[in-house]
């Protein structure tokens, strides 16, 4: 058992630009974050993660970024970033940040130099090609619609762009780039940094004979995912990051990875590799989601959810780490895509925490989600903020291939602004987020479901989280027990044991609104069930032979 600090604690993700906006001007900042660090401390958080705080023209919020080492001017300055981190670790408190180093912003020096002239020094900084008879190097098309390249008329070549056209791939075969990216990280280390999430980091290498990808049905550009994502190279470079500058044995390092599961993790994170600690991984996003953005298909707890969550929790230790989440600013919200966001709102809510707050892992919990932000229903195209909202209309409404309605029922499935919108504080205008006018719409429930309200009561679901983050933090067999399925092939009722030093603890969740009844195998011996926490109340708790399991209801036992 190796202990660390990034296993223990508690992460909580803070979308800076919607959580609390200090100044008025109607975007979050980082003044709103150190007077919200509190509010965070209560809920018992031990970890912030942020989303990018970089100076950045805002393409796609931050993920653009034009000056590594200073702050975006909405967000606010560097003395006010040595604030945060301060009134953080004064807190006992420790702060990850979001490192985007696959790409920069088109308004980056590097990338203005670069585009200069075949022969500028920064010319090989990014992945240059000329074009092809006339068009495009080949079909891929961008991860947020469009082609993945952009010509460039000084020099007469196209650059590679896998995400929006204001965010040039950098091209990490050059070695005086991977210096200064590595100059940069400890710059950031030095400021006291305790840990990196590094955006899209599955990317670093691109096949370079840039073959042309298959047009899938219903698609204008070819897939290219195999010839941009986990190829060799990536391992080279997060070998030689976790050499030169991630050698602290303090430092946690996580990185997104696209395609990568519980099975095929270890290649980034086996204890042995010196790559990265764990991953994001993309297991929840599309749960729910039919063939096409609008259309839906029922969860199927086993295939959908057990496989994956018990497969991270299977695997062996020196697999690797791994974090439990269910969503991110990428995602939809998670009540609304796992849950049921309308009559059983607060129950399922509860529910979903509980899977994964007993878990092992590092739980990172998605800001609003304490409270259990909804998705934005009510949206029309134009409340959208998302630069891929408006590029694959182009594609795919305004081409013909998917009427308006579908689309807009497509985003309220599946945008990624669903879970952007304000943070809900409290009822007055605009959430108490903002004294200005909010970047993007409010979520239309503000006055139902706000941290105010729930502050006041005592069943809410904010306080649930808080209860069940401080029994999480009593033990240490919900971090480092052992995990082992109970009815493992049960389609409503997910069940399991967390194990350590001879301490059980046993945990029930009925996953959907139904009824079902959760009969306890006989191999499993018990003298005495404490109940330690559930989300209705229980009679005859004690008695946990044969329990009548009302809609989503969860219990966590000592047993
Ligand atoms: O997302 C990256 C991302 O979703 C893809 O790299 C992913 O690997 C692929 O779609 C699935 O195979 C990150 C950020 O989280 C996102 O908000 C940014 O917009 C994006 O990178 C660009 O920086
Ligand atoms: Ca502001």
């Amino acid at each position: 058992m190796d202990k660390k600090w990034w296993k223990e604690g508690i992460a909580y993700q803070a979308y800076v630009r919607s959580f609390k906006d200090s100044n008025g001007d109607g975007i979050g900042d980082l003044g709103g974050l150190i007077e919200k660090l509190d509010y965070l401390k209560e809920l018992g958080i031990d970890i912030l993660y942020l989303n990018p705080i970089n100076k950045s023209p805002n393409d796609d919020n931050g993920y653009d970024i034009s000056d590594f080492r200073d702050i975006m001017d909405e967000f606010g300055t560097i003395k006010e970033c040595d604030a945060l981190i301060e009134g953080l670790h004064d807190r006992g408190m420790k702060l990850v940040m979001d490192l985007v180093i696959n790409h920069t912003s088109d308004e980056h020096p590097w990338f203005v130099e670069s585009r200069k002239s075949k022969d500028n020094p920064y010319r090989d900084y990014y992945i240059w090609h000329p074009g092809k008879n006339g068009q495009v190097p080949n079909n891929w098309g961008s991860f947020f619609g469009g082609s993945a390249w952009e010509y460039d008329g000084g020099s007469g070549e196209y650059y590679l762009h896998i995400f929006s056209k204001k965010q040039p791939d950098l091209n990490w075969k050059n070695e005086k780039l991977r210096e200064e990216i590595k100059e940069m990280i400890k710059y950031w280390i030095d400021k006291g940094v305790d840990g990196f999430r590094m955006d899209a980091i599955n990317h670093l290498e691109k096949d370079e004979n840039f073959p042309d990808g298959i047009i899938k049905e219903g698609e204008v550009y070819g897939d290219f995912l195999k010839y941009v994502q986990n190829l060799p190279s990536v391992h080279d470079y997060l070998k030689e990051l976790r050499r030169d500058v991630f050698n602290t044995d303090y430092h946690v390092v996580i990185g997104e990875t696209g395609g990568i599961g519980y099975h095929n993790a270890y290649i980034y994170t086996g204890t042995d590799q010196g790559e990265l600690d764990f991953t994001f991984h993309f297991d929840m996003h599309s749960v729910g989601k039919g063939n096409r953005d609008w259309e839906r298909k029922p969860i199927d707890l086993i295939k959908d959810i057990k496989v994956n969550m018990s497969g991270w929790q299977l695997r062996k230790e020196e697999e690797g780490w791994c974090p439990l989440f269910y969503s991110n600013h990428d995602t939809t919200r998670t009540v609304s895509r796992l849950g049921d966001d309308q009559k059983y709102w607060a129950e399922s809510a509860k529910m979903l925490v509980t899977l994964q707050l007993t878990q092992k892992g590092t739980p990172f919990i998605y800001y609003g989600d304490e409270i259990g932000m909804t998705n934005a229903w009510e949206f029309q195209l134009n409340d959208y903020r998302d630069v891929s909202v408006f590029n694959k209309h182009k594609d795919l409404v305004q081409s013909g291939l998917v009427s308006e309605e579908n689309y807009i029922k497509g985003l309220h499935y599946t945008s990624r602004d669903n879970s952007r919108t304000p943070m809900q504080w409290n009822s007055s205008e605009n959430s108490g987020f903002t004294t200005g006018t909010p970047w993007i719409k409010v979520n239309y429930n503000y006055k139902d479901i706000n941290v105010e309200k729930q502050l006041q009561d005592p069943n809410s679901i904010f306080h649930y989280y808080r209860k069940l983050i401080a029994l999480r933090k009593s033990t240490d067999t919900l971090v480092y027990g052992d995990f082992k399925d109970v009815n493992r092939e049960h389609k409503e009722i997910y069940s399991y044991i967390r194990e350590l030093n001879g301490e059980r603890i046993l945990v029930i969740v009925n996953f959907f609104g139904n009824e079902p009844v959760f009969i306890l195998p006989e191999d499993i011996n018990y003298e005495k069930a404490e109940l330690l926490l559930s989300n209705y109340d229980i009679e005859n708790a004690g008695d946990i032979r044969t329990i009548n399991l009302r809609p989503y209801e969860a219990r966590i036992y000592k047993i």
